[in-house]
């Protein structure tokens, strides 16, 4: 009564987690945390889909445990790869690291839960099993590591990014190498060094925040020219309306500035952010990205940014 009742179970969560992963999810937000742990559903899913087929197969307990990994793992791999390819075909990406997830939640299950695991020697199971909780941990750490940060984040609203702690970089995106460092600095102890690489464009952007402006005045930026010549930098800004409706260069703030030889403050009025889509006024509810860039580098140059914030 109470095997059946768990295959039920497993049936249900397995088909809830099914439609979650599959049908849901294409709009959670920038909300990191929420991300990650929605694509850990993979992990889940495989999970309970190796209940399902050692359930609904009985035959498949009676595989020893070398060839039932083999099988398994088969069967995880295929069936993601598949997935993969079919979201491809809904507007979503193909995604290989979905396909490890599916691969570790089919492993978990195998390791802690398959009956012919208990055959095997029990020191080489304990060390296949302690070899999955690493790779487990492995895979959650950086969902703790970014639930700490966006807590930090809240907390220190209206400053943005002043990279006092180690994983702050993680708020910005490049291409080019980001480090934090301890000098120069322009507030507290640590600013943002920035490789930029020679091309058209090279540039940061600053994407993980509280997204709600209104009730602020000037987004300023602190940036440390390192260079004896003034160089030019310009930075954008992007709302929601912005990025679901083509990344139109018309359709969100475009600025250029001037910066001297050392420190230098940008600041912006959000008051200019705000009518600066051409046939809109800019959501300030909802701004989603600040980005910053040179044009046509031909060598690399290093830049360091401090003390992003909003102020009254
Ligand atoms: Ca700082």
């Amino acid at each position: 009564m109470f095997i059946r009742f768990k295959y039920i179970a497993c049936t249900i969560f397995f088909f809830i987690c099914v439609v979650f992963l599959f049908a849901g999810g294409k709009n959670i937000g920038n909300i990191r945390s929420v991300a990650y742990a929605w694509n850990l559903g993979h992990v889940v899913l495989y999970l309970l889909a190796g209940f399902l087929l050692t359930g609904t197969i009985k035959q498949t307990n009676k595989i020893p445990f070398p060839k039932q990994v083999v099988l398994f793992s088969l069967v995880s791999v295929v069936s993601g790869l598949i997935i993969e390819i079919i979201q491809l075909h809904t507007g979503r990406e193909f995604s290989l690291k979905d396909v490890l997830w599916d691969f570790f939640g089919m492993l978990t299950f195998l390791v802690f839960f398959s009956t012919s695991a208990q055959n095997i020697k029990k020191t080489y199971l304990r060390l296949f099993q302690l070899s999955v909780l690493i790779i487990l941990s492995v895979i959650i750490i950086p969902l703790g590591i970014l639930i700490i940060d966006e807590a930090a984040a809240k907390q220190q609203f209206p400053v943005l990014s002043d990279f006092e702690t180690w994983f702050e970089n993680k708020r910005w995106i490049s291409t080019n190498k980001l480090e934090i460092c301890d000098n120069p600095v322009v507030f507290d102890n640590k600013s943002l060094k920035v490789t930029l690489s020679p091309g058209r464009y090279s540039g940061l952007s600053l994407n993980h925040f509280p997204q709600k402006w209104t009730g602020y005045n000037f987004l300023k930026i602190s940036i440390f020219n390192s260079y004896e010549k003034k160089i030019k930098i310009y930075c954008g800004i992007k709302d929601k309306i912005h990025d679901n409706s083509g990344y139109n260069y018309n359709d969100r703030y475009n600025g250029k500035f001037i910066l001297n030889h050392g420190w230098n403050q940008i600041e912006i009025d959000l008051n200019k952010v705000l009518k600066a889509p051409l046939k809109r006024d800019m959501d300030l509810n909802k701004i989603t990205s600040v980005f910053l860039f040179m044009a046509y580098l031909k060598k690399p140059m290093i830049i360091y940014i401090d003390d992003v914030k909003l102020t009254k």
